[in-house]
Order: structure tokens, then sequence, then C-alpha cells
């Protein structure tokens, strides 16, 4: 029996007088949001104004119905899924507990303080900002210059405290589900399942952990419903502690990551029975695969990839941090369309980034349904911790918490220490005390290493992000473990840097970029218009960043005309480095397994290194990403004045089809061309075609005027690019005269766009909607114009075909600059 206490609380700072309405699960600046007491923190630079609200004290208060039935129950469990963060829980005026760590699940037994009828339950939440700037007074702890100082001294996602792409909004509140649940007889306090596939067969090994308070003879029932309704079943009765059954899986129908099979999954319920009644039960879906991190010994030091169901698999992603900072408003809707614009873009990999927050178990679901697997930091990022007794039972059981939670995810690929501490120590200027040195290896190599092992068995634990194994041994080796690699950019390095190093597995690498128009103009007046308006700056949190696209600018492009130009051409960047990047770690698979670009997603409008914004917009990088994580990918790797033609198939299957190259003119006159029809086996790279273009490459205005086009024909499609052999900014286009036009054809709008002369990333857009096309910042040649769908469920707003014709924006880079 549950009594949902989400919904209606009140809420105040504790020393005002007058209560306001509160939303629970909520926060503080969300219900001060809602009264209008304070304006959008997310507007100009409203995030500086509204900061102090997070340096009082609040409190939040409901009442509550009980009645003789729930009291009549064994235990009574207040449950809190998620309080931020320093808390003070008290029923009806009775101290129940304070809480420290917003990534934990509490329960408290509760039934010797409650009465029938009303009840009251109020929560006290301590500022976690002053708490941090006082404890890091008295205990300096090192973090990046971004954040609050202090931020390692308490259990609450770090980029709350300010990161470099997030504002500063250390926000409180009830932010996860609270309710009490009442017990009678006993219950399941946990269960794991392991699962051993052998002989086509696969054997689950259910471990349930059963408390009982009455002398009942207890049963437990296992059911486990295959994918196409097939119940199995098995019981036994059960004992206090720990029981162990098992169900045998003939025929299993495996799960695959996305590109290399279906994601079936079975739904596994565990009930503790007594005659024949069911007094708890626990339900949840797994997936039938193993999922394996490989580290063998090879000549090139030592893999690290991920093998699933005996498949290596080149892992195709990025890194998601959390969907918003107020967290409320995050929801299953805008992570389902978040995730299934990664399946678009060929993901079959994320990684949830350590400075946020373990996401919602939507989050995960999503991700069994994808086909996602899951790189699952633990929650501590460039931060020095002090691994007092205090702390270090509170992070256990933060982990025992979340393990137990995610642990049976068929998505669940990777469990990792921390984003980027081990380097940090290793590799980075700060004070290194030696005690603290000591409390790192401690914490990410001992403690939750072997929670991990407890919890999760089955699931690879890698002790941080970088890492070539532990022990600040050489964390971001080329050729061991995984690498974070941020020359480019950072180091304002060319894009061919990329080619210099044949990373094992590139965990972070990025590009920044700025996000639409459109968002832009939502946190902007006209006047703030400017990259370096006060405004702008307030939200690029990365200090030198704005310079750096600049850099990169001005080794590319032409000087952009205006600001949706610069807006345009700095997407055009991003999405270039990281393709510069991906195209040639594909081209070694095999010895590189993995590309997780940084970032997937935005907090809020920012500037930053993400390929979807803040609302959703797909920037050029995410279209790229389309492109250049597809299975099967065409790419030309430009080396002087030779160019040689590759095929990645990350197919099951070996593919078949034909490659098309020819060299044209701006105009799109052909100079040369060939084609030859090639085979690809499954899971390998292979060069096709090796060109000779010294001949174009020895007049500098022919260079200026030639540009190659190069294509993969098969029978499910034409995969295809374009490649300059001068700077884009020499490049000497022709006005393209873009034309596009419009078909209703149901369920979607088909787009025709031709061009008059060679064009150079075409981008559409809509003026006043928002849709997602079906490729986009693509190149085009005269003769070639190009078929784009848009389903009409990706537009922002229904449109007939006439609004969407009159909406539909057409550029290419032609147009970021002036003629005259
Ligand atoms: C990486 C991440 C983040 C950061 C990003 C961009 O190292 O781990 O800490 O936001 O770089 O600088």
């Amino acid at each position: 029996m549950i009594i949902d206490l989400n919904g209606k609380w009140r809420m105040k700072a504790v020393n005002a007088t007058e209560w306001i309405p509160a939303q629970v699960p909520g926060s503080v600046y969300l219900d001060l949001l809602r009264a209008g007491r304070i304006p959008d923190p997310f507007y100009r630079d409203n995030e500086l104004r509204v900061f102090d609200v997070a340096n009082q004290d609040y409190e939040y208060e409901r009442d509550f119905q009980v009645d003789e039935q729930l009291l009549a129950a064994d235990r009574v469990l207040l449950t809190c899924l998620g309080l931020d963060t320093l808390a003070d829980i008290e029923v009806n005026g009775q101290h129940v507990a304070h809480t420290d760590n917003m990534h934990r699940t509490y329960e408290f037994d509760v039934k010797h303080l409650l009465h029938p009828g009303q009840n009251h339950i109020r929560i006290v939440f301590r500022s976690a900002l002053n708490y941090i700037l006082e404890a890091n007074a008295r205990d300096p702890l090192w973090g990046p210059g971004d954040s609050v100082e202090g931020f390692p001294h308490v259990r609450k996602g770090h980029y709350m405290f300010g990161w470099d792409w997030g504002p500063k909004i250390p926000d409180l509140g009830i932010w996860r589900d609270i309710f009490l649940r009442a017990y009678r007889v006993g219950r399941i306090a946990d269960v794991r399942v392991d699962q051993r596939h052998s002989d086509g067969r696969v054997r689950l090994d259910v471990l349930a952990d059963v408390e009982a308070w009455q002398d009942a003879s207890l049963e437990l029932v296992v059911e486990v419903t295959a994918p196409d309704g097939h119940v199995q079943r098995a019981h036994q009765s059960a004992a206090r502690g720990r029981n162990a059954l098992a169900v045998e899986i003939g025929n299993p129908e495996l799960w695959w990551p996305n590109g290399y099979g279906k994601q079936p999954l079975y739904q596994v319920e565990v009930r503790l029975q007594a005659a024949g009644q069911t007094w708890d039960a626990r339900s949840f879906r797994i997936g039938l695969r193993t999922l394996r991190l490989v580290r063998e010994p090879d000549e090139w030091g030592e893999s690290f990839l991920f093998e699933v169901n005996g498949v290596r698999i080149f892992a195709c992603g990025a890194n998601y941090i959390p969907e918003d900072n107020l967290l409320a408003r995050r929801s299953r809707e805008k992570t389902r369309r978040l995730l299934e614009d990664c399946v678009a873009a060929h993901f079959n990999f994320v990684r949830v980034w350590g400075g946020g927050l373990y996401p919602e178990d939507y989050f995960y679901d999503l991700c069994d349904e994808l086909g996602i697997v899951v790189w699952q930091d633990f929650m501590f990022a460039c931060g020095v911790y002090r691994l007092t007794p205090e702390f270090e039972d509170n992070i256990r059981q933060e982990a025992v918490d979340n393990l137990r939670r995610l642990r049976h995810r068929a998505s669940l690929g990777l469990l990792c220490g921390n984003n980027e501490m081990e380097v940090a120590w290793a590799d980075w200027q700060f004070p290194k005390p030696d005690d603290l040195r000591q409390d790192y290896l401690k914490m990410f190599e001992q403690v939750l290493a072997q929670v991990a092992c407890q919890e999760a068995p089955q699931v690879a634990y890698w002790p941080a992000s970088p890492s070539s194994g532990g022990g600040f041994d050489n964390p971001n080796d080329e050729n061991r473990g995984d690498v974070h690699y941020w020359d480019v950019w950072h180091g304002l390095k060319p894009f061919t840097e990329y080619r210099k190093f044949h990373f094992r597995f590139c965990s972070e690498f990025g590009f920044q970029s700025f996000p639409s128009i459109k968002t832009i103009e939502t946190f902007t007046e006209p006047e703030d218009r400017n990259v370096f308006s006060y405004v702008m700056e307030n939200h690029q949190k990365n200090g030198s960043a704005n310079g750096k696209i600049l850099y990169y600018l001005a080794e590319n492009f032409r000087y952009p005309k205006d600001l949706p130009a610069l807006v345009y051409t700095s997407q055009i960047l991003q999405a270039e480095a990281i393709k510069y990047g991906v195209e040639h770690w594909r081209r070694h698979r095999g010895r590189c397994m993995g590309a997780i670009y940084w970032q997937l997603n935005d907090c809020w409008p920012v500037a930053s290194w993400s390929s979807i914004d803040y609302y959703g917009r797909w920037k050029a990088l995410h279209y790229f990403a389309k492109r250049f994580f597809d299975p099967l990918l065409i790419s030309a790797c430009e080396d002087g004045s030779q160019v040689a033609l590759w095929l990645t198939n990350d197919r099951l299957q070996e593919v078949t089809g034909t490659v098309r190259w020819r060299l044209c003119d701006a105009q799109s006159q052909v100079l040369r061309a060939g084609e030859q029809v090639v085979r690809v086996p499954a899971l390998l790279p292979q060069k096709v075609i090796d060109l000779d273009v010294s001949d174009v490459c020895a007049d500098m205005d022919v260079r200026r005027r030639t540009y190659l086009e190069y294509s993969f024909e098969t029978g499910d499609g034409v995969r295809q690019g374009t490649l300059l052999l001068a700077p884009a900014k020499h490049f000497e286009f022709v006005n393209p005269r873009l034309s596009v036009a419009v078909e209703d054809a149901g369920d979607a709008f088909v787009v025709r766009v031709s061009a008059q002369a060679y064009a150079k990333y075409v981008a559409l857009d809509l003026s006043g909607a928002d849709a997602v096309f079906s490729d986009n910042f693509f190149d085009l040649s005269a003769d070639a114009p190009r078929t784009i769908t848009v389903a009409k469920s990706s537009l922002s707003r229904p449109l007939s075909r006439d609004e969407f014709a009159q909406a539909l924006q057409v550029t290419s880079l032609y147009d970021t600059y002036d003629h005259e």
C-alpha cells in the first residue's frame, strides 16, 4: 500500500513568514519561478541575479491522511527517491533523519510517528552553497575554476555549482518521488539477476533478499515473460535473508546494441507470497546478452573495446549531461526525443558523465529499448575528495542504491569511477597533498571497485575516464584504456591533428559552437545579439572559447557577414572537426573501437560542445553524426596530393556496392571521374581507391575551383560527400542559386533541393518552427538535386504544405559572406 506524497506542498525560506505553493517533485528555483518571485534564470544575465536564492535555507511542508489500515502494517517506510541535498525530515514534529546526498534513495520506518487522520511532514533544506563555502574555508579541496569552490564537499551534482557549459544554479528541494509504503508480513529488500549463457541457453540466477516480520510460511515466485509472451516460472519456499532461484531459457532472443540487431526485453517478476497472497513484488526488464569489456594485449598495446554476444562493436556516441538545471522540467518525453535523436544519428553508445546525476529510470528504459549501451560514470568529476569515514560510508551507500537500481539493465555496459580525476592527479597542476592522493586511490580503486564487484558482478568496472587501468599509470595513454583528447579545441591544434593518434577508445573529444539563432533569441534582446555582448558572454561559460571559435574560423572560413552567418560557420567548424576525428578512427576500426564525442546535449541555452541544444534543436554536428556514425561509411582521407577513399563496414554482413568519384569545377562540370564495384567484409574498414590529384593540387587556381565528389551506392541507398582540395575560405564558390520544391506526402513533407553550381553545407531551416530533416548541412552538385524528407511528427507545430514552404529557408556557405 502506498500513500503518494508528491503533488501540492508549500514552501518558504526558513526566515520568511509567507508560504508559497510548491510542487513535488520540484525545487526551490522552480517554485519561486512559478510563483513569480524570481525571473527566468535562463534569460539574459538573470542567472547572476538569482544566485542568492541558493544561499538561504528553505522549508517544505504538507499534510496527509493516514488510516487504521496503514497503521496495521508491520512497517511503514517513508521513501525519498531524491532529496537535494542537506535535508532534515520531520513527521508530526518529530525528527526522522538528516540526509546529505542527493544521489541516494532513503527509506525510514516512520510507523511509530504516524496516527490515524491528519499527519504532517516537514523537510528543511539547508543551503548547500553556504555549506560548501564554509567547509572549503576550513578545508580547501581543489575543483575547476568554472565552479563554485568547494563542491567536492557535498554529494550533489557538481555541475549545479557551474561548469564550462553550465550556469551556477545550486538549487534545493525534493527532486524525486516521495511516498509512504506500508508492508505486511515481509518484503523483498533486493533482487539481483545474473545471466549465464552457454550452448544457446541462458540460465538466470535470481538472488532475492527477503525480510520477514511474521512467522508465515513464505514462498518466492519468479516469472519470466519472453518477448513473445511465453512465461516461465520458478518457485520455492523463502527464507529470511538471501534466496537463490534459477530459470533456464532455451532459444533466447538476444539483445543487441543499435545497428547490430534487435532489442528484445524479458519481463522478470519476483513475488513474495504466503497462503496464496502476494505481500511484495519486484518487476523489471532485462535483456539477454553478454557484454564484456575486452582488454587484451595486442600489437599496439592493450585493446579497450566492448563485445556484445561475441561481436566486437565500435562504440559510436556522445557524452550525456543533465538535461535541465531545473530538474523537475525534465521528462520522459523530452528524454525520449533526445535518445531517439541519438538513434537517428546511429548512436549505439552514450556516456553518462560523472559531474551530473544518475539519470531517471526512464532514461535506462529508453536505452534498453533503443539499444544504446550506457557507460555509467559514478558521480565524481574534476574534484579532489577527502575520504573521511562518513564520506566513505555515504558514497558506498550511494553506489549500492544506484547499482541496485541499474545493474539489471540490458543497456548498462560499464561502471566508471569518475571523470578525469586520475589524469588530474597525474598531469594537472593543483595542490596535491599525499593523504588526498591516497584517498583518491582508496575511493576509486578500492571502495567503489569493491561495491561494484559485490553489487554488479556482471558489469565491468573501470576506475576513471580516462584511464589505462589505474594507479596513475599514464591515464591518457594512446595505446591502452580510454582517452580524453582535447588538443584540437583546448590546445588549438588543427583538425588534422586527430590523425596523429590511434586511440583505443576516445571517450571525450569536442569542439564548441553557438546554438541556433532561434535559441539565442530565447535568452537575448536584439541589442544583445553579438557574441561579445555581456549577455552572450554569460551564455558562454568557457572563458576563452569565443576566441577559439574565431581562431578556427580564421583558419577555415571567410569572415562571416552577420551573427546568423557566424552561428552557422561555428556549427560547421564543430561538425567538420568531430567528423575529421571520427572518420579517421573508424578507418582504423579494430585498433580504435570507440568515438564518444563531447557532448550530446545542453542543460540551458548556451554556446557549448553539444550537438543538440537545450531546446532539442539539432546543430550541424548532429546531422554530420548521422552520416559519420552510419554503420556503412564512405570517407575521404586526403594526404597532400593523394586522396584515399575508404569504406568502413560496421554491419554484420559483407556489403557490395559501387564507389563513384569525380573531380568537378565550381560549376560542377566534371573534369575526371571513375567508379568501381567493391565488396567490404563485415566489421572491417577497407581502403578502396587511391586517387592522385597532384595535377589539381599543382595549380593554386585550379585547386581553388576543384572539388572531389565521392559516393557509395548499395541496394539500400547512396552515401556521399565532397572534399575541397583548398581551404574553404579560399575556394571560389559560384552562386549556387539554391531552390526548393515542397510536396506533401501525407505524414511527411518532401523537399527537393537543387543547385545551379556546387553548394557546400546546404542548410535547411524553418522560420517560426522547428523540424528534423532527413539530411542537412550537406553538399550539392549542380546536376544532382537531393530529396529531403521531414516527418510531420518532427514539426514543433502543425504546418500546412503552404505554411511549410513559406517557412522553409535554404542557405549554404556561399551566403555567409558578401560577394560585391
Ligand atoms: C571534459 C569534460 C568536462 C568539460 C569538457 C569541456 O573534460 O569532462 O569536464 O565540460 O571537458 O571542457
